[in-house]
């Protein structure tokens, strides 16, 4: 790719994160920028259509929606995280689509102000959390086996804030589910994962859910 690329970016977005996998995962050289997503800036108004990140600049071009990005950065640089076959193909797509719906789920029940609240989107997530175990493969360890795909980049977010809220708040939101601790656990220890968030990114946030009301993490 011979136009610089910048990744516009929250720094506790799990949908950056996802693109921010993917790049590693490439081996795509990219500057990263933050923003304020309570105060975005002009600039990033007048390119970004949705007001959302990621937002993926390629020389003068902009792409938004993390699963927009992320196909493209795999379509540019061979080998394919996507199985080749369609249907299979089309599979991993509905499912990175799951994976988004939960992640929505998983921040509502983050965000609930209240017991009640929190247990509400609690029993959701975990019932989305069942379908998933179900596809997970059998013997792993990714999504869909020995191959590494794009359902793992998106779905490394999802499981970095479950172990948050498993290791430090006792929600063992995992504990039914065998085959999801085993993908996580995969997932939470590649290099590419581990290097898809700043450093102090548990505990930022932490401070920053608590500070906006978060009941599980009071
Ligand atoms: N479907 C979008 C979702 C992106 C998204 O929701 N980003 C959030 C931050 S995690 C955002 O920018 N929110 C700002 C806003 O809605 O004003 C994607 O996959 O890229």
């Amino acid at each position: 790719m011979a136009d610089s690329i910048e990744l516009i970016s929250f720094k506790l977005c799990p949908f950056v994160q996802r693109s921010v996998i993917t790049l590693l995962e490439k081996g795509v050289p990219f500057d990263i920028t933050y923003i304020d997503l309570s105060n975005k800036p002009d600039w990033f108004l007048k390119i970004s259509p949705t007001g959302k990140v990621p937002v993926l600049r390629i020389g003068d071009t902009v792409l938004f929606e993390s699963a927009v990005i992320n196909e493209y950065l795999d379509e540019v640089t061979p080998p394919s995280l996507h199985p080749s076959d369609p249907l299979e193909k089309a599979r991993h797509r509905a499912w990175i689509e799951y994976l988004s719906t939960l992640l929505m789920n998983q921040y509502r029940l983050i965000m609930a102000r209240d017991k009640a609240g929190f247990e509400q989107e609690r029993d959701a997530f975990l019932d989305g959390l069942a379908r998933l175990e179900e596809q997970l493969d059998d013997d792993g360890p990714w999504f869909a086996g020995i191959r590494f795909s794009l359902v793992d980049t998106a779905g490394a977010p999802l499981m970095m804030r479950t172990r948050t809220l498993d290791r430090n708040f006792s929600t063992e939101l995992l504990k039914a589910y065998p085959k999801l601790q085993r993908w996580s656990d995969v997932l939470l220890a590649r290099e590419s994962v581990k290097l898809s968030v700043v450093e102090d990114f548990e505990q930022l946030s932490i401070e920053r859910y608590r500070a906006q009301g978060s009941w599980v993490m009071a």
